[in-house]
């Protein structure tokens, strides 16, 4: 059973992939036998991913491509079919976010965040599935969130863009399953990278940031996730394991979503 969560032969798109979650998933499929393509919208990110897969001993293949520019994201992939392979997983992880209270976000502003969290993975996705449908197969990966479930204050951009990226998955899993296509999402909790990072500086006084201790008392784990938590789920969701789950996003949270919380 287990030479079923093999990827080998396999060419993975991970999108973002330079450091954090992005990283990290390319680092677990590569384990798993996957060829890694990786994409940053900066010169100066993938030039920090070759220095990063380098280290790690991987030999990924990186592109200057903007995920909201399909120009650009179609050259890439017609550039990593032709040099290396059609792209077998897709994992659809660039995003940004801005914590601006709803009222005062400039227009531009919240479509940035959607234009990167939710065009940039219809974007990559539509660019990668003919292929897919050719070779009779094919897996996509969209990074999704808890706020695909949930919304907080300052976060409605994020949270629009990320609860469209749910129904967006569930849709490429109703329209293209039937090409043995499975489109599934990664909720991950909160995770400790450097998009995080502001939630979790140390306080002038030495304290945990107060975002960090609510966190903290929100999961039953009672830590926050590292990007290293989300690479098993990774590589089931790109592997021939889940060949029979489509349009499902599974969360990686710690059980933050089925926890009420510790009573303060
Ligand atoms: P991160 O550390 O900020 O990394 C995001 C990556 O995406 C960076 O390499 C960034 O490049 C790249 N990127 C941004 N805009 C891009 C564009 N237009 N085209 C190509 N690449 C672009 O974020 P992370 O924490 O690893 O999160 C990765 C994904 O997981 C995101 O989709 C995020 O929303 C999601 N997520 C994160 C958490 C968490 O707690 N960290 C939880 C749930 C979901 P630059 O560095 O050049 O900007
Ligand atoms: C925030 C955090 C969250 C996490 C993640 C949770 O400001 O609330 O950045 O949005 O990034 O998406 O799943």
């Amino acid at each position: 059973m287990l030479v079923n969560f093999s990827l080998e032969g396999k060419v993975a798109l991970v999108t973002g992939g330079v450091y954090g979650i992005g990283f990290a998933i390319a680092k677990a499929l590569h384990e798993a036998g996957a060829r890694i393509v990786f994409n940053s919208n900066t010169q100066s990110g993938v030039d920090m991913g070759y220095a990063n897969y380098k280290e790690a001993g991987i030999d990924a293949k990186g592109y200057l491509c903007d995920v909201t520019v399909e120009e650009e994201v179609k050259e890439m992939v017609a550039d990593i079919e032709k040099n290396i392979g059609v792209i077998d997983i897709l994992v659809n992880n660039a995003g940004i976010i801005k914590r601006i209270p709803m009222t005062e976000m400039d227009v531009k502003e919240f479509r940035q965040v959607v234009d990167i969290d939710l065009i940039g993975p219809f974007i990559c996705a539509k660019a990668v599935i003919p292929s897919m449908i050719k070779k009779g197969h094919g897996k996509i990966i969209n990074i999704c969130s808890m706020m695909s479930e949930l919304g907080r204050e300052t976060v409605s951009a994020y949270a629009a863009a990320k609860g469209g990226l749910k129904m967006l998955t569930r849709n490429i899993c109703s329209e293209y399953g039937e090409h043995n296509i499975q489109c599934n999402g990664i909720g991950p909790g909160y995770i400790a990278t450097p998009q995080t990072a502001p939630l979790r500086e140390i306080q002038p006084d030495g304290s945990r940031h107060p975002f960090d201790q609510f966190i903290i008392a929100k999961t039953p784990a009672a830590r926050w996730g590292t990007p290293e938590d989300l690479m098993g789920p990774a590589v089931f969701l790109a592997s021939d394991a889940s060949n029979f789950v489509n349009g499902h996003v599974l969360y990686v949270d710690g059980g933050i979503l089925a926890y009420i919380g510790k009573q303060p």
